[in-house]
């Protein structure tokens, strides 16, 4: 059976796990947390980051990896476009989850906020807190705004790209973070909308448990 390394918290495990339960796979998923890594861990994940995802008597590391893979091993439902163009963007969407949004939402808000005083011992910084709320995503929210144009990113169906956007959003709102529908009225109505698939409900639903009662 398949296994998913990986702690509930982290977009890029979720993003992983939303693929698994997208495409109907029956998985293990095994708690594991990066902070340090295991050596036994990093024979996996050689990065130590998390996840990493387990097939019989291989192993992968880096949530786009696994993802490209389990679209290439079980193809049905398809997750990636078939167009070219449309293939790249919605890779572009993904990237644009794990190296835009997920330094800021990830870091300065939901590692800031939840994970550091929870479990590290740190303090929560307001004021980066807030530099990530007023200045830095007001400019990608603006940019995500102009390119939604309907339920989906890309291609008019549900992808990669959805999941990889997303997925970033759940750590958003489980810091606290909340969509002015008044200034990025598409963008509010997209996340919504897709943090309602079922996939996304039972993910969020597990996190809520987890993290909601953290804030503060
Ligand atoms: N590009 C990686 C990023 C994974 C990543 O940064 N995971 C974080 C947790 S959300 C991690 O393991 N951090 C530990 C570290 O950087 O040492 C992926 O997509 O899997």
């Amino acid at each position: 059976m398949l296994k998913l390394l990986g702690a509930h918290g982290s977009p890029f495990v979720r993003k992983v796990k939303l693929v698994l339960d997208e495409k109907g796979l029956k998985y293990e998923h095994e708690q594991v947390a990066p902070f340090p890594p295991t050596a036994e861990y990093r024979k996996v994940s050689p990065l130590g980051k998390i996840p990493a995802l387990i097939d019989g008597d291989r192993a992968l590391a880096d949530s786009s990896v696994i993802c490209a893979y389990l679209e290439r091993t079980h193809p049905a439902p398809a997750l990636y476009p078939a167009d070219p163009y449309a293939y790249a963007r919605a890779l572009w969407f993904e990237e644009y989850g794990d190296s835009g949004l997920a330094p800021i939402v990830g870091g300065k808000m939901f590692f800031n906020r939840i994970i550091g005083p929870r479990i590290m011992k740190k303090p929560f910084d307001e004021a980066l807190y807030q530099q990530a709320v007023e200045r830095d995503l007001p400019p990608m929210f603006d940019y995500l705004e102009s390119e939604i144009a309907g339920d989906h990113l890309v291609g008019g169906a549900f992808t990669i790209a959805d999941i990889g956007i997303a997925t970033q959003f759940v750590n958003y709102r489980l810091a606290g973070g909340a969509l002015a529908p008044a200034r990025w009225p598409k963008l509010a109505a997209y996340i919504e909308k897709t943090h309602a698939r079922p996939t996304f409900k039972a993910a969020i639903a597990i996190e809520e448990k987890i993290f909601g009662g953290a804030r503060g």
